[in-house]
């Protein structure tokens, strides 16, 4: 695949956000909209989906591991995360000719892994229909929204994100690319209480106890990884190692800048108290008690 230099690219103007069957989108996720729609999942899938910036490598890269770590050595030393787990809705026509749906279709590993942001109203119907598997990993908002804000500054195929007071605002309006967070992450807490398949992590539960999880992301899809295994994936899917990793890092994406700030950047739970004003988390928390009104989803914002 022919990449174009970070240079060339920063040229170009950021994306302009619009409304997408309700939801706030770029040209990036609807390009290849009918092939979406459309998508063929299977039955083996997992379909691995989460709101922008929520541990969605990190699950990514844990399930991987749980499914080929032992196989092919070549895997894990020379294809990056992004090339291993299509997006599928992703179309970045002026960087790779590939779409996510193309990725995903001719991925030849079983299962396939796929990973998706989308809200749970437009995910192909397919998936449902075959009984995909699907790991949903939904992070607090605060974090969420202080890692969504680096990641619209590094990212030149993000719209600018503004200064942090602007971005916050925006984030409490659900202007952000994919939607408001309030309804992603309620919105798959629904889904979760119809469709089985159906695992719904925690960011926080991650950092808490990273070798828990991985024991839950086991027995949910039916592994019999010896204790062994999973100490070593646990070991090898800590933050310290995937920023060092650079299957894991992200470094080969052209559009990123990592001079502004870097894919793995801190990993943490309460990070969002060096962002907000007490003011800023004073609003916050009065929207957020508005908008979470309805679901019974909960999540922590320290551990
Ligand atoms: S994306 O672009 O939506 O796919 O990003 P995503 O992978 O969902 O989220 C990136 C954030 O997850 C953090 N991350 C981790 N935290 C702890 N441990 C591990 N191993 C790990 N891997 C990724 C990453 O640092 C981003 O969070 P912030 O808060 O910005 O550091």
């Amino acid at each position: 695949m022919e990449i174009p230099d970070m240079a060339s690219l920063k040229l170009q103007s950021r994306p302009e956000i619009f409304d997408f069957e309700g939801v706030s989108m770029t040209h990036f996720f609807t390009d290849n909209w009918e092939k979406v729609k459309n998508f063929q999942a299977r039955p083996d899938d997992i379909l691995i989906a989460t709101y922008p910036k929520a541990g969605t490598t990190w699950v990514s890269y844990i399930l991987d591991l749980l499914y080929f770590g032992n196989d092919d050595p070549e895997r894990q030393t020379s294809q990056p995360i992004n090339m291993r787990v299509p997006f599928l809705e992703s179309c970045f026509q002026e960087i790779s000719t590939v779409t996510g749906t193309e990725m995903a279709d001719n991925l030849p590993t079983s299962p396939r892994l796929i990973k998706t942001h989308l809200p749970v109203q437009l995910v192909p119907k397919s998936f449902w229909e075959q009984n995909s598997r699907v790991v949903y990993v939904g992070r607090n908002a605060k974090d969420n929204a202080v890692s969504y804000f680096h990641f619209d500054r590094m990212n030149m195929v993000q719209p600018d994100p503004g200064d942090w007071n602007s971005f916050i605002e925006k984030f409490m309006k659900g202007k952000n690319v994919f939607g408001p967070w309030y309804d992603h992450v309620s919105g798959w807490w629904e889904k979760k209480q119809t469709y089985s398949n159906l695992l719904y992590l925690f960011y926080e539960d991650l950092v808490e106890d990273t070798g828990r999880e991985v024991e839950r992301l086991s027995s949910f899809l039916g592994l019999s990884t010896s204790v062994e295994e999973r100490e070593k994936i646990t070991k090898g899917v800590q933050f310290d190692a995937m920023k060092q990793n650079n299957m894991t890092n992200h470094v080969n994406i052209p559009f990123m800048d990592f001079k502004i700030s870097p894919f793995m950047r801190k990993g943490k739970v309460g990070d969002w108290k060096d962002h907000f004003t007490v003011a800023q988390n004073e609003q916050f928390d009065e929207v957020y008690k508005q908008k979470m009104e309805k679901t019974t989803v909960r999540f922590r914002t320290e551990i």
